[in-house]
């Protein structure tokens, strides 16, 4: 009955007995292992692409894209360095092609998306079906599509072309269930035409017809593969005129897949909002982790968490990331305002239930 207090060494040393068996008290990291609210280890951070422009170019001149397979800089998150995140759930990098080159086709069960960064004449095709870039269009790569990019020659109008990579690579490394195969040729032969997959799904209507190709519609993930800058822009254009903006977010929309009317990608939601001239946003903070690409226009993204902030000034180009429960205020100056693309992991939160946010 009674037993005496255990001294501090008495259960050192039984903590060192039972790790030896692989065990490990629950006591000692409950706190931890179940925070009061999201504490993560990530940091806001951004990446101003006048100093990150230059380092892609010199990765032009040291490695091309073929020797490569992809010519990428990874976006890593200060505090995650050394594992290719950008968030613990988000994967991010910007790739550069140059004119004539090819970026050989392969698959792996990684979801991508590109968003058009700068420059003409690249192109990728997935699944049969090439698409043009152009900047700020939304692109597409579904799970085990194969997909190859390239850039058109340089007397054919071919630019350098650089766009921002988001993957779920974090996520599927979590639940170990990457696989990946390299094809035999480096640009795959095409069996659609250039625009089929938007005619089809990209006006609010869809085909009649069952569609041939055993490929498409891929599951869950959208059949239209280009989501094109003119038509995002036109519709924020449209929406300002019409309504005012929200206290946070400014003029916002999320990409829809039209088969579901749900998220675009199974994995990863996008985004793109236009913050009026003037505008002063109220903060907001939501559990999923977001990252941004600026568009057009300035902002100052100030994002915070307790007694820390970082203040962001941002302009065309820029990449900043917004950790899971740090609270983002997005003001602009009265020169226009901005135009702001940006990605998450919510249709996962929103899977799972855990999704949540706050604004304030
Ligand atoms: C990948 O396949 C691409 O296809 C880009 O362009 C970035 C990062 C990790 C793994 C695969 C691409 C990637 C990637």
């Amino acid at each position: 009955m009674n037993t005496p207090k255990p001294s501090p060494t008495d259960r050192q040393a039984f903590y060192e007995r039972i790790s030896t068996q692989n065990l490990t008290p629950l006591w000692e990291v409950l706190h931890a292992l179940v925070p009061l609210q999201p504490n993560t280890a990530c940091q806001p951070a951004m990446w101003a692409y006048e100093q990150t422009r230059p380092e892609l170019m010199a990765a032009g001149q040291l490695i091309t894209a073929a020797e490569a397979v992809r010519r990428v800089l990874i976006l890593e998150n200060p505090a995650l360095r050394g594992q290719s995140a950008i968030t613990q759930s988000l994967y991010a990098g910007l790739q550069l092609i140059l004119p004539g080159e090819i970026a050989p086709s392969h698959r792996h069960t990684q979801s991508a998306l590109r968003f058009i960064v700068e420059g003409l004449g690249a192109y990728t095709s997935v699944a049969g079906e090439r698409t043009t870039m152009h900047p700020g269009d939304f692109i597409i790569t579904p799970s085990w599509a194969w997909h190859d990019h390239g850039c058109a020659a340089q007397a054919d109008g071919g630019e350098p072309v650089v766009w921002l990579d988001g993957l779920d690579i974090p996520m599927l490394r979590f639940f170990d269930a990457g696989f990946a195969q390299t094809a035999a040729v480096d640009a795959q032969l095409l069996s659609r035409s250039e625009g089929q997959s938007f005619a089809q799904w990209g006006h609010n209507m869809a085909p009649v017809r069952s569609i041939p190709s055993a490929m498409r519609p891929f599951g869950a993930t959208s059949p239209i593969f280009n989501y094109p800058y003119a038509r995002s822009r036109e519709a924020l254009d449209q929406l300002e005129r019409c309504e005012a903006p929200d206290p946070a977010h400014g003029h916002m929309l999320r990409y829809v897949n039209p088969q579901t009317g749900g998220w675009p990608m199974p994995t990863l939601g996008t985004f793109m909002q236009r913050c009026p001239s003037g505008f002063q946003g109220m903060g907001h903070r939501q559990t999923a982790g977001r990252v941004y690409s600026v568009v057009e226009g300035n902002a100052v993204a100030t994002i915070a968490r307790g007694d820390t902030s970082h203040r962001f000034n941002v302009s065309p180009r820029d990449h900043f990331v917004v950790p899971s429960w740090w609270r983002l205020t997005l003001n602009c100056d009265s020169n226009g305002g901005c135009v702001l693309f940006s990605y998450s992991d919510q249709p996962v939160h929103e899977a799972l239930s855990i999704f949540r946010q706050q604004l304030d």
